[in-house]
């Protein structure tokens, strides 16, 4: 479709501004600063091999290893250096934080300081790197404190700590066959494809929604045995399909991407799920809250579906630290309520039925 039928981005929040006729720009500036940083990821991951950024960073100790403990990819430090380069300058930012970077990152004196705070996993899925399967980014943008603003400090950890439902705007940008940013600014969630002649994203899926049902689920099922009951019991259920108490019959994917994972589930339904689990009891979940959990949490709700804890809504978590880890489900609205459901009722001994037993993959 030629340019003249369809939105670019930067149309699309320059339109979306007139609903806040006081705003100054800064938003939008700092939407186009990610998003730019976002092509510069998806033109170096495209070389791969070629440009020489698959495989593990090698810092001069030898391999290198984030504050999460996990091996550092050279496109992990690659991209979070974009992020950073990318925004620092603008003067639209108080502070960042990084999945890669131990403590937040101060905007350095010869750049002005703003007003948000910009929290990102520059580089979602990057174990899937060398083997050339789709990867993303996951951004959030929050206000920065009052004080803050006002007296242009350094921020702290504790500036970061605000609940998902502060958030201002959140979205990924996806690797895949085609790069893709999907934002949401708190008025539902738009898709952009980036048009690889003009460098430009176009917008191709206004006002995405997810379908409350689905015959989908997403889980890494190596890690059944380490489940808590109400996970068991959904995820059996969907193994039991037709013949089983939702009598219907399920479609399991595990991509080991979450962006991509979500994509999916925005596009067609369905339901993601890395719950609390006893595999690590230093670790209550693998996914971390402010730049995994918040803003994926954030695109799924703004698209009419659900995010949760497994217990409680995710958006209302009050974070306790910088990388802090926590259980994660979204998905179809009617799907995570269920799961969540499965999470209030008991177990009753009806569940413990040498029938379900006997059926069951994962009842232990
Ligand atoms: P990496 O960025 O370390 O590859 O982790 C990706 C991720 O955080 C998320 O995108 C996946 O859904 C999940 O981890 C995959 O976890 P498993 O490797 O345990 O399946």
């Amino acid at each position: 479709m030629l340019l003249t039928q369809r939105s670019t981005l930067t149309q699309f929040l320059i339109e979306e501004r007139r609903r806040f006729p006081g705003a100054g720009g800064d938003f939008n500036a700092l939407i186009l600063d990610i998003a730019l940083a976002c092509k510069a990821i998806a033109r170096t991951v495209a070389f791969g091999e070629l440009g020489g950024v698959t495989g593990d960073h090698a810092s001069e100790q030898g391999g290198s290893v984030n504050v999460q403990g996990e091996t550092q990819k050279k496109l992990d430090v690659l991209s979070n250096d974009v992020f950073i380069r990318r925004t620092e300058w603008s003067g639209h930012l108080a502070g960042m934080a990084s999945e890669e970077m131990d403590l937040p990152y101060q905007i350095p004196g010869q750049y002005p300081r703003g007003k948000y705070l910009l929290v990102f996993d520059p580089l979602d899925g990057s174990s899937n790197i060398d083997v050339n399967v789709s990867v993303g980014s996951i951004f959030s943008v929050l206000r920065a404190p009052q004080a803050v603003i006002e007296t242009g400090r350094d921020v702290t950890q504790a500036d970061f700590l605000q609940p998902g439902s502060s958030q201002v705007a959140a979205g990924y940008a996806l690797y895949g066959p085609t790069t893709m940013l999907v934002l949401t600014v708190g008025d539902g969630v738009n898709g952009f494809t980036l048009d690889p002649n003009l460098g430009e994203f176009m917008l191709t899926h206004p006002k995405i929604q997810i379908p409350p049902d689905t015959h989908e689920f997403a889980i890494n099922a190596s890690n059944s045995r380490f489940w808590e009951s109400p996970v068991k019991r959904y995820v059996d259920e969907c193994l039991a399909g037709k013949t089983g108490p939702r009598a219907k019959d399920f479609n399991m994917r595990w991509i080991a991407s979450m962006v991509a994972e979500a994509h999916r589930i925005l596009m067609r339904g369905g339901v993601f799920m890395y719950p609390r689990d006893n595999k690590d009891p230093a670790k209550p979940g693998r996914l971390r809250l402010l730049y995994e959990a918040n803003p994926m949490g954030f695109i799924v709700e703004q698209a009419g579906g659900r995010a949760s804890t497994g217990e409680n809504p995710m958006m209302a978590v009050r974070p306790t630290a910088l990388h802090q880890r926590i259980g994660l489900v979204f998905g179809s609205k009617n799907e995570v309520e269920r799961i969540e459901r499965y999470h209030q009722e008991p177990v009753t001994t009806e569940l413990r039925n040498p029938l379900f037993a006997e059926r069951s993959l994962f009842r232990d």
